[in-house]
């Protein structure tokens, strides 16, 4: 119920509901599925709520490290282009300001989506990643995609990550080999993306919120239509865990 959810995650997905960028409809994903809901987090543009959603990733990613002393200190923390560049920079922002001893020596950083050969060269923006404790802040994670990608990329250029952060987990199960090769969901039960990637990689993830905190907060004040096609949503594609 409502009553169980920090009022910081509700106040952040009211944020989200009042500028649209939670909307509702039919939207297809990345992962093709058919979704009645979409979060974009590129509609967070204006100052209030750039630092609005900043706030409540600093919020998250504080909580996150108290709560898992065994993660190293972060040296960096990554946004992924292109959603995740004005995330990861006013974020590192809001971290300094609530704990600047904490947070002064950490660095931000973000891939380039093209490669560059001229110039400074090079795919990074920012901090190099060589050596560093990299903690990735995201936008959405469906069927974990990008952040595969991202895990990847952070590697590639010799990084760890130590952990990952996105604004929204929509605790979608995996897709099955049916559902990728025919887009055909076969009904079985499986982790969701997130915790898949926790164990495969075996790094610490956390949200803002999930599709349970909007659905939760959508209740007694969302349109009943909107709410039924979320929970039935829900029902097809909830992760086992
Ligand atoms: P996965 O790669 O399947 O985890 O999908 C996550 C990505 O899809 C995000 O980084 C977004 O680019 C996009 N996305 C949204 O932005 N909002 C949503 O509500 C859903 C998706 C999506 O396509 O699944």
């Amino acid at each position: 119920t409502g009553s169980s959810i920090p009022a910081f995650k509700t106040a952040f997905l009211e944020s989200c509901l009042s500028a649209n960028v939670l909307t509702f409809g039919t939207f297809t994903l990345k992962s093709g599925r058919k979704s009645p809901y979409f979060f974009n987090a590129g509609s967070f543009h204006t100052s209030a709520l750039l630092s609005a959603i900043s706030t409540a990733y600093a919020h998250t990613i504080i909580s996150f490290l108290a709560s898992n002393p065994s993660i190293p200190k972060p040296d960096i923390l990554f946004g992924p282009a292109y959603k995740g560049i004005p995330i990861a920079c006013s974020t590192l922002l809001e971290l300094y300001r609530l704990d600047p001893e904490t947070w002064s020596p950490v660095s931000y950083s973000f891939n380039r989506k093209e490669a560059k050969d001229h110039g400074e060269g090079g795919n990074i923006v920012g901090a190099g990643l060589k050596g560093k404790n990299v903690l990735v802040i995201d936008d959405v994670i469906t069927a974990g995609t990008a952040m595969r990608e991202t895990i990847n990329l952070v590697a590639k250029e010799g990084g760890k990550v130590v952990g990952l952060v996105v604004a929204l987990d929509r605790v979608e199960k995996m897709p099955g080999p049916r559902e990728k090769e025919e887009g055909v969901d076969d009904g079985e039960p499986r982790m969701s993306a997130i915790g898949q990637i926790r164990s495969e990689f075996g790094v610490p993830t956390a949200s803002i919120v999930t599709l349970d905190d909007l659905i939760a907060v959508l209740k007694g004040k969302g349109d009943e239509n909107d709410l039924k096609r979320l929970e039935e949503y829900r029902r097809r594609y909830l992760a086992s865990d």
